[in-house]
């Protein structure tokens, strides 16, 4: 059981104990009415208290049962909340530290809360996919008032508890205890005060429900809401939920509510939402990297380059309180680094994003040098200088000169063989790949390119490092592009192949981001440069002749069009303009290299489009798995929703071919592979889709 129950005099205690936040599974719901069940039949008990062990008092149902036999099984929460509500002596709920989603529900059903100051108080179910399904949406309202509860529902954000308890007419706390430490002697001698009083005791249930002009308040916030959330459905079934509760009667209120929350854990939404919750903190774990590996402490980092890619992942530095010391060679190159990083304070400064003191703050962490020398303290050194492999070779082996002892060399190549660069220190066991996507002070993904020899405390301190810098970290193993631009790769040639086919460039655009792309591959091409395809390419044709592309990327790199950097890409740009406009150029480049290589256009559906490239993600992302380059394919998800713009919603790609159907998947694949454009080998289905198409199971 993971309820523990336990009399204390006259008053019953019974505490949630199912780490880490005491979610509400089916054990911990049985402990629940087992407790009260016992304080019931017990004379001697006069009252009962129900609270949270350790960090929680408890993070809402258990979010691991859900899709599970036993999220549903007897006891579940509404029968648990029903129990604590129709008992003959009065429930005090004694809550701290976390009190979220189905937690705040249970507390909700008590005839008393007692609440410790410092509570983070929420109903996040929104960020699920769902909304608060067992009486989140009915009570509430009732003690909150209806505006105050609907914000806090549809936001699924936090709210401290003393903000709560001080809002006026509230009846969500009855006290507010002086502090986390005296809150369960507080709790207890509150609920002797309210015992054998003989009078009804209070249910949340029974407090009425109005909005004085209910239809036109929720129908602007139905408006409102509409507008936010074009993609996702729960915030609105929140606010339909929330209206219910002031036109119907609480049974019937809460049938309301328990019809929009089963449609809504129907809907891909909420399982992508779910998937992403579960896939982002499984990501931090690393299989053969116990959780309690000692790590490294980073006391100062240096950072080698000032360019853009070096400036960006300074400021990630800074902003975490941790000393930058960043080294060029030459002093100009230093002053335009520094001045890029001030220049970017100072306009968060001013959108007031950044308060001044805390810039102050930062800028006071840097400092510059133009010697490897001043780098032999520093506990961590990341390398952003120029993409070759000569230039890598000259850094690392001055990093293997005068780095102390223990200190980890970082790289944030994109596509080298970090352990070809591991191999020019006496110290590969201290040399990690951390890939940082630019703009590096923005972007949230972090791949951590393990090579051979990386030590396991190494890869613990880097993702440990992450957290601390607010990265998503994920895992990979050293190939040609890692896990990110391996996949884009493919996304990219059939983007490529699909213009030789028939396409425009504003077709694919259009149809991609119309999946919900946050760029087209064109559009994408044109912000990054299409220079950096074009130097992969030509490093490609020696080293990979089997990789084929349409030769229409290159052709437009030959005429110089990169894309904005160079006002002309894919699309044609106005100067201080970032709108793509076609452009006449391009389409007929397009034409006239389907002239040469003989090919008839032909009409292609946004369907073929969308499928083409985001199966081709797939089909690379299964290889990688296959490969042991990402370990779980919610790590794969993971990469292409903090850092290739893919829609939340559709939980990844890995995620979403599951959602398709991996049977589906692998049949278009081999329509693709029957094009007489395609190679044919790309298409074939990875044996990893086979493999789970035969067993009827999805990647997740
Ligand atoms: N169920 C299961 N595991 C959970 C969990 C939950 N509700 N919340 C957290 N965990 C795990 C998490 O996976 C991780 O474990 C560990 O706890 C620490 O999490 C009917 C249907 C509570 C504020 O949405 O917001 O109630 O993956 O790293 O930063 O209306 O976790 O490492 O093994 O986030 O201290 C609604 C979600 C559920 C709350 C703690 N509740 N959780 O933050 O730790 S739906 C939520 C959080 C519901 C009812 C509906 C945060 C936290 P592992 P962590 P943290």
């Amino acid at each position: 059981m993971t309820a523990e129950y336990k009399v204390n005099g006259d008053v019953a205690v019974i505490t949630l104990a199912n780490p880490p936040v005491n979610g509400l599974g089916l054990a911990t719901r049985q402990g629940i009415t087992e407790g009260l069940a016992k304080a019931q039949a017990d004379d001697s008990v006069k009252a009962i208290v129900i609270t949270g062990a350790g960090k929680a008092f408890s993070g809402g149902a258990d979010i691991k049962e859900f899709g599970t036999p036993k999220a549903l099984q007897e006891p579940n929460l509404l029968s648990v909340i029903a129990a604590v509500e129709n008992s003959a002596k009065p429930v005090v709920a004694a809550i701290h530290s976390v009190c979220m989603g189905g937690g705040l529900e249970l507390a909700l059903g008590c005839h008393y809360r007692v609440v410790a100051p410092g509570t983070s108080i929420a109903l996040p179910e929104v960020k699920l996919g769902l909304l608060p399904g067992a009486g989140g949406t009915q009570r509430l309202p009732r003690v909150l008032g209806v505006e105050t509860a609907l914000n806090m529902i549809v936001s699924g954000e936090a709210v401290k508890s003393e903000l709560l308890a001080a809002a006026p007419g509230q009846k969500l706390f009855d006290k507010v205890a002086a502090s986390p430490g005296s809150l369960m002697d507080e709790a207890i001698s509150f609920a002797r005060s309210v015992a054998g009083q003989g009078a009804a005791l209070p249910r949340v249930r029974d407090l009425p429900c109005k909005h004085p002009q209910g239809d036109a308040y929720f129908g602007f916030a139905r408006n409102m809401v509409k507008g936010m959330a074009k993609n996702y459905p729960a915030p609105v079934k929140c606010v339909d939920a929330v209206e219910a509760a002031t036109k119907l009667k609480f049974d019937a209120g809460m049938a309301e509510e328990r019809r929009l929350f089963i449609e809504l854990m129907m809907t891909p939404e909420s399982s992508a939402l779910r998937h992403l919750f579960m896939a982002e903190r499984a990501a931090s774990r690393i299989p053969d990297v116990a959780e309690d590996t000692p790590k490294r402490e980073i006391r100062s980092v240096g950072v080698i380059g000032a360019g853009t890619m070096g400036g960006g992942i300074s400021m990630n530095f800074l902003n975490a309180g941790i000393p930058v010391r960043i080294l060029e060679m030459k002093q100009e190159a230093l002053d335009r680094g520094v001045a890029t990083i001030r220049k970017n304070y100072e306009s968060q400064v001013k959108r007031g994003k950044l308060k001044q003191d805390k810039y102050d703050e930062r800028m006071a962490l840097l400092s510059t040098t133009l010697n490897y020398d001043d780098l032999r303290d520093c506990d961590l050194v990341i390398e952003a200088v120029f993409e070759e492999l000569g230039v890598k070779e000259a850094v690392f082996k001055e990093l293997d000169r005068v780095a102390k002892p223990g200190a980890i060399l970082a790289s944030n190549t994109s596509t080298l063989d970090v352990d070809k660069i591991a191999a020019f220190t006496q110290r590969p066991q201290d040399v990690v790949g951390m890939h940082f996507f630019s703009p590096a002070n923005v972007m949230k993904l972090l791949e951590v390119v393990r090579g051979k020899e990386t030590a396991k405390d190494v890869l613990a301190t880097v993702m440990a490092l992450a957290k601390k810098i607010k990265k998503t970290a994920v895992v990979s193993g050293v190939c040609d592009g890692f896990i990110g631009n391996r996949m884009i790769e493919q996304y990219s040639r059939q983007a490529g192949f699909l213009l030789d086919e028939g396409a425009t460039p504003e077709q694919v655009d259009k149809a991609m981001e119309k999946f919900g792309m946050a760029m087209g591959p064109f559009r994408m091409g044109d912000l990054a440069g299409n220079d950096i395809g074009w130097a992969i390419r030509k490093r490609r044709a020696t080293e990979r002749a089997d990789m084929k592309y349409s030769r229409t990327a290159d052709k437009l790199c030959e005429l110089g069009r990169f894309g904005q950097k160079t006002g002309a890409g894919w699309y044609d740009y106005q100067a201080g303009k970032r709108d793509a406009i076609p452009s006449p150029v391009v389409v007929e480049l397009i034409e006239k290299h389907r002239k040469d290589e003989g090919i008839t256009p032909r009409q292609i559906a946004d369907e073929e489009l969308e499928q083409r490239l985001v199966y081709a993600l797939v089909n690379e992302g299964a290889h990688i798995l296959e490969d042991g380059i990402a370990t779980k394919s919610g790590d794969i998800d993971m990469v292409y929703l903090t850092g290739y713009g893919f829609p939340i919603w559709r939980g990844g790609p890995m995620h979403y071919a599951g959602q398709v159907g991996l049977y589906n998947v692998a049949e278009s694949m081999r329509r693709f592979a029957r094009n007489p454009r395609d190679d044919g080998k790309f298409w074939e289905p990875a044996p990893l889709i086979q493999k789970l198409v035969a067993e009827g199971k999805s990647f997740d």
